[in-house]
C-alpha cells in the first residue's frame, strides 16, 4: 500500500492580540450599558459581570489572536471590522490560507506546482462560491483540484483522510489542507458564557506520497478514524435560507451557540473511545504514545482525555497545551499543537492528532515519526 507522510506544516497568527482583561473590561462596560438601559426601561432583569478569573479557570485561556480587536474592543460594536474585498482581490481566507500553505510548502520543499489536491476546511467560509480552496490553489499556482469542506473544529482531521486516501488511491500525489479559521467573526462577544472561548488563526499541512517526499522530518500516517454523532449542543443557524424564511440575520442563533456542560460530558468520553479503539486497531495502547496534539477547546477536557487515553495523568508537554495564547481555533488548534510541539520526538515515536467539536464529529489521526 502506499504510504502517505506529512512533511510539512504552516501556520498564520493574527497580529492582534486581546488578553482575557481587555476583553472583560469591554464586556462589562457593555453590561453596566445595558443594564442602565433596563433600568430606565423599567425591565427588572439584570445581566451579570464576565471575570477574567473564571475563564482561566473554566477554560485555561488567558489570550487569543484576532484579525481585528478595535472592533472587538469597542463596547458600542463587540465585533471585528473587516474590509469587505472586491472579487477582484483575494479574499480574507484565500491570504490566510495562503500564508500558512507557503510555509507548509517551504517546510516541506515541496513546489506549488507539484500540489495536486487543496482541500480547505473549517468551520464557517466566507462566500459558498466559488470555492476558497479554489481560489487559493490559483493564489498558489497549484495544479490538480480543490474544494472546501466544514466539520467544524474537526475539518482538519476529516480533511486529512480525505487528502490520504485520494493520494492512496492514486488520485493525488502531493496534498494541502489549508485551515483558516475566523472565529471571531462569529462569535458572539455580548454573551457571558461563550464570549472568550475562540480566537483566529491559519494553519496549513503538506500531505505527501512517501516515495516523492523530500523532506527528512516525516510523519507517517498510520491510520486515521472518523466519527460522527448528531447534536444540537453546538449550534450555528446562519445559512443561505434564513433570507427566504424571513429570519433575522442578525438573531443570536446565528452565530456560535452552545451548552459548553454538556458538551464537555458528553464530547470527552467519545473522544476518549475513539482514540483507543483507533490505537487497539492499529495494534497499539495509549502506552505507545509519545505525543497526543488534541483540540485546543478546553484545558480540562484535554487533561480528562489524556488521562483516559494513557491510564494515568500526562506528563509536562505530552499533551500540549496552546489554548492558553491561541483560545479556541476550531479546526486550527490540533494542527498548530503539532505544528509547535513535534520537532523533539525521536524516529519511531508515535504520536495522535484528534480534533473534535460541533456535529458532534471526532478525527483520530495515528503518526509515527520516520
Ligand atoms: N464570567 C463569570 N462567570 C461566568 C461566566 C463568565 N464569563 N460564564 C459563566 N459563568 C458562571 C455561570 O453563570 C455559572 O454560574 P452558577 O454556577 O452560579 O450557575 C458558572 O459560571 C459555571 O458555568 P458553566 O457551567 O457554564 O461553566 P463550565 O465550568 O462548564 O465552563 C466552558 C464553561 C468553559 C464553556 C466549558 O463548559 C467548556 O469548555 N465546555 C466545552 C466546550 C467545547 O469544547 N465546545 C466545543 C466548541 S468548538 C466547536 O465545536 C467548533 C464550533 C465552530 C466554531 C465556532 C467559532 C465561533
Amino acid at each position: 500500500m502506499t504510504n502517505v507522510v506529512i512533511t510539512g506544516t504552516g501556520l498564520f497568527t493574527p497580529e492582534n492580540t486581546i488578553d482575557n482583561d481587555a476583553l472583560v473590561a469591554t464586556f462589562n462596560a457593555w453590561v453596566d450599558a445595558e443594564n442602565a438601559r433596563r433600568a430606565e426601561a423599567g425591565i427588572e432583569e439584570r445581566l451579570a459581570h464576565s471575570s477574567t478569573e473564571f475563564i482561566v479557570k473554566a477554560s485555561g485561556i488567558h489570550s487569543r489572536h484576532v484579525l481585528d480587536a478595535a472592533g472587538i474592543l469597542d463596547p458600542e460594536r463587540m465585533r471585528p471590522r473587516l474590509r469587505e474585498r472586491g472579487n477582484d482581490e483575494a479574499s480574507i481566507q484565500g491570504e490566510m490560507g495562503a500564508i500558512a500553505a507557503r510555509q507548509a510548502l517551504a517546510h516541506a520543499g515541496v513546489a506549488a506546482g507539484d500540489v495536486d489536491l487543496v482541500i480547505v476546511g473549517c468551520s464557517n467560509l466566507e462566500r459558498p462560491y466559488p470555492a476558497v480552496a479554489v481560489e487559493l490553489q490559483a493564489l498558489l499556482g497549484a495544479g490538480g483540484y480543490a474544494f472546501d469542506m466544514n466539520v467544524a473544529c474537526s475539518s482538519a482531521t476529516f480533511a486529512m483522510e480525505t487528502a490520504a486516501n485520494a493520494i492512496r488511491a492514486g488520485n493525488a500525489t502531493r496534498a494541502l489542507v489549508v485551515n483558516p479559521e475566523i472565529c471571531s467573526a462569529h462569535l458572539n462577544f455580548r454573551d457571558r458564557d461563550s464570549h472568550f472561548i475562540f480566537g483566529d488563526a491559519c494553519t496549513a499541512i503538506v500531505l505527501e506520497r512517501d516515495d516523492l517526499a523530500t523532506a527528512e522530518a516525516r510523519f507517517e500516517i498510520l491510520g486515521t478514524r472518523l466519527t460522527t454523532r448528531f447534536s444540537n449542543a453546538i449550534r450555528n443557524n446562519a445559512g443561505f435560507l434564513n433570507r427566504v424564511t424571513d429570519a433575522d440575520p442578525q438573531a443570536l442563533d446565528k452565530l456560535f451557540v452552545q451548552e459548553g456542560r454538556r458538551v464537555f460530558k458528553e464530547v470527552c468520553p467519545l473522544v476518549a473511545a475513539l482514540i483507543g479503539e483507533h490505537l487497539q486497531a492499529l495494534g497499539f495502547s495509549g502506552d505507545d504514545l509519545a505525543r497526543m496534539w488534541l483540540h485546543q477547546a478546553n484545558r480540562h477536557m484535554n487533561d480528562l482525555i489524556a488521562r483516559r487515553v494513557l491510564g494515568r495523568d500526562p506528563a509536562e508537554g505530552e499533551a500540549p497545551v496552546i489554548l492558553d495564547r491561541y483560545a479556541n481555533t476550531s479546526s486550527a488548534g490540533s494542527i498548530i499543537a503539532f505544528h509547535l510541539h513535534r520537532d523533539d520526538l525521536a524516529p519511531g515515536a508515535l504520536g495522535v492528532i484528534c480534533s473534535f467539536g460541533a456535529g458532534y464529529s471526532a478525527g483520530s489521526v495515528v503518526v509515527k515519526r520516520v
